[in-house]
C-alpha cells in the first residue's frame, strides 16, 4: 500500500454504460497499478488487474484518468482490486458539480445520459427555469411527475393473451426484427423476452409474455408464473386476442387489441385497437394508444415543474 494512499473516485454514474471513467490521484500511481502508467500527457491502452482493456490518460504527475468498460461488473471487480491494493475511495463525484453550482440544473445533468426517450431532453432543460418560476413540484404535480418520468425509465408495457394470439408476432413487428420466435404451435414462447422499442418516439420495455392457458405442463406453467410476476409490474398491458378467442382478464391498465386483421372473422369483444402483424396496418395508431395512455401529450404541454429525481 502506497502511503499516502492513492486517492480513488468514480467520475460516471453507476449503472450500463459504454464507458465508466475513473480518477486516481496520488505520488505511487504504479505501484498501485502494477504497472507504469502513461507520462503525463500520454494516452496508452493497457490491460487492468487482467480485468479489461482500459484507456488510461495521465492529466499530470499525480492524476490518472481510466476508462474501462462500463459494465456494472466491471466497476465492482475494478473498485474492489484496487480496494485491494490500498486506493482510498472516495463518494461519487459528480462531474456536473464543475460545471454547475444550481443544484436543480446539477440534477438536470446528471439525469440527461440516462433520459431513454428523445422529448426527456428539452423537458429536462426547462426544468430550471419551471423550479424557478413555480417552486419544485408539490403534491398536485405527483402524478404527471410519475408519467412524465417514463420519458427517462423506460415504461413496462406487456403483451397478453392467450397462446397463438399473436404476442410475438407483435413484438417483432414493433422491433422491426425478429426478437422472439412466432410459430403456429400453440406454446411457442417459454421464457418471456423483453425488447427495448420506439413507440411514436416513446422508449418502452416491450415485453412477450407466454400464452396463457391452465393446461400448461410443469415447466410451461412455471414460465408461466415468471412471466405473470413480471406482468404485475407492467405501467400497460396490450391484451391481444386474434380472431375466434377471448380477451383474456387483468386487473392493470390495458388496452384490448385484436390482431390478425387480415383475417376475416369478426373481432372479439370489447376490441379497442386491430393490427396486423404480417401488413403493419394499425401498428402507427397502437404506438400512439401507448404513448397517450403512458405520457399524455397534456402532460408534456404543462408548464409545471415535474419531479425527476
Ligand atoms: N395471418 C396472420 N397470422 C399471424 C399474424 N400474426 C401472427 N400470425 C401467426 O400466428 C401464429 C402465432 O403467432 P405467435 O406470434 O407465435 O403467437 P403467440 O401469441 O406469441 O403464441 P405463444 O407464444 O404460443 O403464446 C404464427 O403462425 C404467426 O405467424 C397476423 O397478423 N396475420
Ligand atoms: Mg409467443
Amino acid at each position: 500500500m502506497s502511503d499516502p494512499p492513492i486517492r480513488a473516485r468514480w467520475l460516471t454514474p453507476p449503472g450500463t454504460a459504454a464507458l465508466g471513467l475513473l480518477q486516481l490521484e496520488g505520488d505511487d500511481l504504479s505501484g498501485l497499478l502494477g504497472t507504469e502508467p502513461p507520462e503525463p500527457g500520454q494516452i496508452r491502452l493497457r490491460t487492468i488487474a487482467g480485468l479489461d482493456a482500459c484507456v488510461l490518460a495521465r492529466t499530470d504527475a499525480r492524476t490518472l484518468l481510466v476508462t474501462p468498460h462500463g459494465g456494472p461488473r466491471i466497476r465492482q471487480r475494478l473498485t474492489a482490486w484496487l480496494l485491494t491494493r490500498g486506493a482510498c475511495f472516495e463518494s461519487q463525484a459528480s462531474p456536473w458539480a464543475i460545471a454547475t453550482e444550481d443544484p436543480v440544473m446539477r440534477r438536470v445533468l446528471e439525469t440527461l445520459p440516462r433520459a431513454a426517450s428523445p422529448d426527456a431532453l428539452p423537458l429536462l432543460l426547462a426544468q430550471p427555469g419551471r423550479w424557478a418560476r413555480h417552486g419544485p413540484p408539490g403534491p398536485a404535480d405527483a402524478e404527471r411527475s410519475r408519467r412524465l418520468r417514463r420519458l427517462v425509465d423506460p415504461a413496462l408495457v406487456a403483451l397478453v393473451g392467450p397462446p397463438n394470439a399473436g404476442k410475438s408476432s407483435l413484438l417483432n413487428a414493433l422491433a422491426g426484427r425478429a426478437a422472439a420466435l412466432a410459430s403456429p404451435e400453440a406454446g411457442t414462447t417459454r421464457d418471456h423476452v423483453t425488447v427495448s422499442v420506439s413507440l411514436a418516439g416513446l422508449t418502452c420495455t416491450v415485453l412477450d409474455a407466454p400464452g396463457l392457458r391452465p393446461a400448461a405442463e410443469a415447466l410451461e406453467a412455471q414460465a408461466i408464473a415468471r412471466a405473470l410476476a413480471r406482468v404485475d409490474q407492467a405501467d400497460l398491458v396490450l391484451l391481444l386476442a386474434a380472431p375466434g378467442q377471448a380477451f383474456t382478464g387483468t386487473t392493470l391498465p390495458c388496452i384490448r387489441v385484436r390482431t390478425m386483421t387480415d383475417r376475416p372473422e369478426a373481432d372479439p369483444e370489447g376490441t379497442q385497437l386491430r393490427v396486423c402483424a404480417l401488413t403493419g396496418h394499425g401498428l402507427g395508431e397502437l404506438a400512439r394508444a401507448v404513448r397517450e395512455r403512458l405520457v399524455p401529450a397534456s402532460d408534456l404541454a404543462s408548464d409545471r415543474p415535474f419531479e425527476f429525481r
